[in-house]
């Protein structure tokens, strides 16, 4: 799973720049400095973004392996979470007018959603816990864009405010999307992307996540391949938006990791893989009401919690892995939702993000601001740093992807040759060569740049940096 030690080399050297240009005599750039600064001495924080009720609160909370954050509907999807590491669970209701903040209470392992402050009153709600993950990153719960754009109340414009400066505050975000791409929801990711210093380094800070994938279509097995086409398709769609999209099934997945499956579940469960065959079963699972009403065993109160837990798809694939033999226990069981949410994919992107390359994103996107601010304040010392900074083998993956979007746009366009090498580049990575080699590939790239326009010489600059790294131990990218 994700380390629990943390390093920041490469933070803790953007940060040394930081304070020195807090130190500049150029008052916008000691500004960026101390910004940055503050930045860097926080964990990464991740902000969960997407429309209401797209089921953001679910994924969180698979995330954390534990219910904590209030879902479905209601007032609770109205306010802003902030989920920090601590000891203890801990939580507070935040006031806007920076007066004294208002400890709230738990009902079990969730959060209540009795806020202890009138809605106009709520900056936020700060809670700590235990959970390993936030060792490593600071989690952030929307309230949510608004669910059409002619919705204009007080409650509706604050909740987008709320939601867009998180996300604007966050190093990195997960976006939930149940469907196509809305117009509304791409704005919300470039607003994020520009505050971030535009198209240039950040974009792998964006992962799209294709939530509720179990109710995109009736057919039980046809589920996970509808889901994951769509996913594909949106990938290749929206690749200057999302580093990637991926389907999941948040509910099933926050039942798996919270553990939520009981004995009595499993028994149940069980009881109805006997008595109804598997066509009987895809009878009853053609909707929730069908399932409560069939005639079987299980009561009609359990039934419900089946599907309040594991949705219809998710039962239909228990009733199955039962039949096929797993045991009927909640412990098995829960490993067959797991596996069947997505989880895991959804988790091991998270760790390229939080793990190898958090140091690397925090890095990035506080140099960003740095080198805007130096070249603005015309500060050559600060701006030359930031460059050699940037420069660093280290950040490289994120400067090649950098390039593949500016490809992929078809905005840059180097002549033939060199276009499939650059795309060698980002796909393979280039091949281990001798210097001198390097040096006539890299010379090829300086000589093109000359022509190019600023996207181009950004384009040719990364290649010759992939050209040096190439001579090194381990090859190009
Ligand atoms: N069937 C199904 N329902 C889901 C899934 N994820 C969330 N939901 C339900 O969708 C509703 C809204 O989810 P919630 O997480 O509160 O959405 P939020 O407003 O974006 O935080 C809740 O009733 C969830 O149980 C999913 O993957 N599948
Ligand atoms: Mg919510």
């Amino acid at each position: 799973m994700i380390p629990q030690q943390q390093a920041w080399p490469l933070a803790e050297a953007v940060l040394e720049l930081a304070v020195r240009a807090a130190a500049a005599p150029d008052p916008a750039l000691a500004a960026a400095g101390n910004r940055t600064a503050e930045r860097l001495r926080r964990p990464l924080c991740v902000a969960v973004v997407g429309r209401v009720s797209s089921g953001k609160s679910t994924l969180l909370n698979a995330l954390l392996g534990r219910s904590v954050s209030p879902t479905a509907g209601g007032e609770c999807t109205k306010v802003l979470y902030s989920f920090r590491h601590g000891m203890w669970d801990y939580a507070v209701a935040e006031p806007r007018d920076g007066s004294r903040d208002v400890p709230m209470n738990f009902e079990g392992t969730r959060l209540s959603t009795t806020i202890p402050l009138p809605a106009d009153r709520l900056r936020r709600v700060n809670v700590t816990l235990p959970a390993s993950l936030l060792q490593r990153v600071t989690l952030l719960d929307t309230p949510g864009l608004a669910s059409t754009s002619v919705e204009t109340s007080a409650v509706t414009a604050r909740m987008l405010e709320d939601t867009s400066d998180a996300a604007a505050d966050a190093d990195a975000l997960l976006f939930c999307l149940n469907s196509t791409l809305k117009d509304d929801e791409a704005a919300a990711v470039r607003t994020f992307r520009a505050a971030r210093g535009g198209a240039r380094l950040t974009g792998g800070t964006a992962v799209g996540l294709l939530t509720k994938a179990d109710q995109r279509t009736s057919d039980r097995k046809t589920v996970w391949k509808e889901a994951s086409e769509s996913a594909r398709k949106m990938s290749a769609a929206h690749a200057e938006l999302f580093s990637e999209v991926l389907p999941v099934i948040g509910l099933l997945a926050e039942t798996a990791a919270s553990g939520a499956l009981r004995e009595h579940h499993a028994r149940a469960l069980a009881a109805l893989a006997k008595e109804w065959n598997p066509d009987r079963s895809e009878i009853a699972l053609a909707s929730p009401e069908l399932f409560l009403e069939l005639p079987g065993p299980v009561s009609r109160e359990e039934r419900g919690e089946l599907v309040a837990l594991l949705g219809t798809f998710g039962i239909g694939e228990l009733l199955e892995a039962l039949r096929s033999g797993v045991p009927a226990h909640a412990a098995a069981l829960t490993e067959v939702a797991r596996a069947a949410s997505g989880l895991d994919a959804v988790t091991a992107r998270l760790e390229v993000v939080l793990g190898n390359r958090a140091d690397v994103l925090k890095a990035a996107s506080a140099l960003e601001d740095l080198l805007d601010r130096a070249q603005a304040a015309g500060d050559r010392t600060i701006y030359g740093q930031a460059q050699q900074l940037l420069d660093r083998a280290e950040m490289f993956p994120l400067r090649l992807q950098e390039m593949a979007r500016q490809l992929a746009r078809g905005r840059v366009r180097p002549p033939a040759g060199m276009a499939e090498e650059a795309w060698l580049a980002v796909t393979v990575g280039l091949p281990r060569s001798t210097p001198a080699k390097a040096a006539q590939r890299a010379g090829a790239w300086r000589e093109w740049s000359a022509l190019a326009d600023t996207s181009g010489r950004n384009v040719a600059r990364v290649m010759v940096r992939a050209w040096q790294l190439a001579t090194r131990e381990g090859g190009g990218a």
